[in-house]
Parts: C-alpha cells; structure tokens; sequence
C-alpha cells in the first residue's frame, strides 16, 4: 500500500444560467475530481417545457483551452447528430466543415465546428421521440488546474452567428436562437419552429477539494465510489473486472489519459485489452500459476496409478 501522491482538486457541481423566457437551459457538471487527467461530463438540460417538442438547437459553447479540452459530445436527444458525430471521426476534436451521408441522406451543414482553440459551435436536429431533460453532453479533460483563479473554470453556451446564405441567412451573419420547438401539424415553417431561447447560458466547473485517498491503496476514494459505491471492493492488488489490468493499475492509466491497445479508457469495471501499460500477462503471472498449479498436480496424481499399474 502507499499514500497517493497526487495533489488536485474537486469539481463538485457547477450551475447556471440566464434562462430566458419561457423554459429553462442549464449547465451541469458531473461530480468527479478534477486533478490533470481526469474527465469531466457537463449536460445541457432544459426544464418547464415538452421536451418532446425540441426539434433542434444551435449554439457555441465556449470554455478555456487552458484548462479543459473538449473530448466528445454526446446526446440521447438529437439521434442523427450522434450518428453524423461518430461516422464523420469519432476522435476528441470537433467536427470538420463537411458533409456525411447517414441512412441515405447527406447533411452538408457542419455539426461541431470549432471555432478557435476554446469555441465549438453545435447544430443538431432532433430525430427520436420521447426525450430526456439532458439534450447534450459534453466530455472535457481538465488539463491543468495550475493557476485556477478561484478555482473557477468558465463555461458558457450562447447563440451563434450563422452566415450561411445556402441555409437563408444573411452574408453578413445573422444571430440564431439556441433552441427550437416543433409543433405537430403546423404547415407554415415560421410557426412550426418556435424560438425558445435566445439566451447566453453560463456556468462553471469548481475545481475546490484535494485527492482523497482514506484507505491508502493508491486510489482516489471518489473515483472507487464512482464504480464500486463503496471503497473497499478496490484494493491495490484486486482486478474486479479480470482483465489482468489491477483497479490500481486502472486507476493510474485512467489519471494518466492512457487507453488500452483498442482506444477504450481505462475503467475498473469493464475488461480493457490486453497490452497497454501494466497489463499482467496471465501466462507468465502468478495469478496465472496460482490457478493452473493444481489442475496440473491434479492430473498428474491420476496419471500416477496407471504409469505404476501392471
Ligand atoms: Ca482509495
Ligand atoms: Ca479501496
Ligand atoms: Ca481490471
Ligand atoms: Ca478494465
């Protein structure tokens, strides 16, 4: 056992808002510790309103580059922009301008596009029924947390200036609302897409408490708790999922941004591939022996009898 050497900070929530008029956005940022490595998710959620009537949204997210880099958008909300996310490249950066073709259609307008090294603005369209609260997420590494003033890192979305006159804006840019609604049966498009929010929406992540490691495996206590509910299932020597990777060693890999020889992250919870840093060979480990030795004694003892038998 050793004490855990690492110094950082924790991101325990992170709000709001200038809401507009009639519903509510917000920003929410996962509970997870914030130390260089470690990565946060921050929702865009809506409230007081039908979220089955979101049709679409448009807006740019703006963050520090310093701080956090923008690892994945995610959403449950606007299906074809995932497919359109994944197909085009399913890697950290934003989208290029281009186009795609997605069940026979090719969108040609840029989903993610950024804009500079700390903006992405987003455009998606809503293609599934039934939706939650949460209409996108996003996946930031913390970079650095070295000279955090306040230990507040920014983050805010707000309406983009779109400039495409192909879509019927003006050359000269014309502001757009963050969120569309959609209403059943209406024929004439001006009313069929309502405005919900032209509003800027800011928040942040707090980056405020240290490394906790109580139990003295190695492991920051949070993030066992993340994965086990508790902090005694994980120990330095277990591997609770099997995959010859131990949780500490998982733990290590996850805070160093390393994946495994397939590109997946390091979880303690799910088997990794074999071969990235740390990986215990069962072939040649002890584990390996410790479970092969006594089948082996087993079958030579029966093979014994019959060598010695007349
Ligand atoms: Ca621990
Ligand atoms: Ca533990
Ligand atoms: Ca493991
Ligand atoms: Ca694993």
């Amino acid at each position: 056992m050793h004490k855990a050497k690492y110094s950082g900070v924790f991101i325990f929530a992170l709000l709001m808002l200038n809401a507009s008029f009639c519903l509510a956005l917000q920003l929410e940022v996962s509970k997870v510790k914030s130390f260089p490595g470690r990565e946060v998710t921050v929702n865009i959620t809506v409230s007081d309103y039908n979220q089955e009537n979101i049709a679409g949204t448009v807006f740019t997210l703006t963050y520090n580059s310093t701080f956090l880099t923008l690892r994945n958008i995610s959403s449950n909300h606007f299906g074809n922009f995932l497919n359109q996310w994944s197909l085009v490249d399913p890697a950290p950066d934003p989208l290029p301008d281009t186009s795609v073709t997605v069940g026979g259609i090719t969108y040609t307008r840029p989903l993610a596009h950024a804009v500079g090294t700390s903006q992405v603005m987003v455009a998606a369209a809503r293609i599934k029924g039934g939706q939650p609260a949460v209409l996108m997420t996003f996946t930031f590494m913390i970079n650095d947390v070295a000279g955090i003033s306040d230990n507040v890192i920014p983050l805010s979305i707000q309406p983009s200036v779109v400039s495409d006159t192909s879509a019927g804006y003006k050359a000269s840019g014309e502001q757009v609302p963050i969120l569309y609604g959609m209403v059943e049966g209406e024929t004439d498009p001006a009313l069929a897409y309502p405005a919900y929010s032209p509003a800027t929406v800011s928040g942040y992540i707090d980056a405020t408490e240290t490394f906790q490691d109580d139990d003295e495996d190695g492991m920051d206590d949070s993030w066992e708790i993340r994965y086990f509910a508790d902090t005694e299932t994980a120990d330095a020597l277990t591997d609770f999922d099997g995959d010859h990777y131990t949780d500490l060693q998982e733990f290590l890999n996850s805070v160093a941004n390393l994946t495994d020889p397939n590109g997946a992250d390091f979880v303690p919870n799910v088997a990794n591939a074999a071969g990235g840093v740390g990986y215990n060979n069962p072939n040649t480990s002890k584990a390996f022996w410790n479970l092969m030795l006594p089948v082996l004694i087993h079958q030579h003892e029966k093979k014994q009898p019959q060598k010695n038998s007349p």
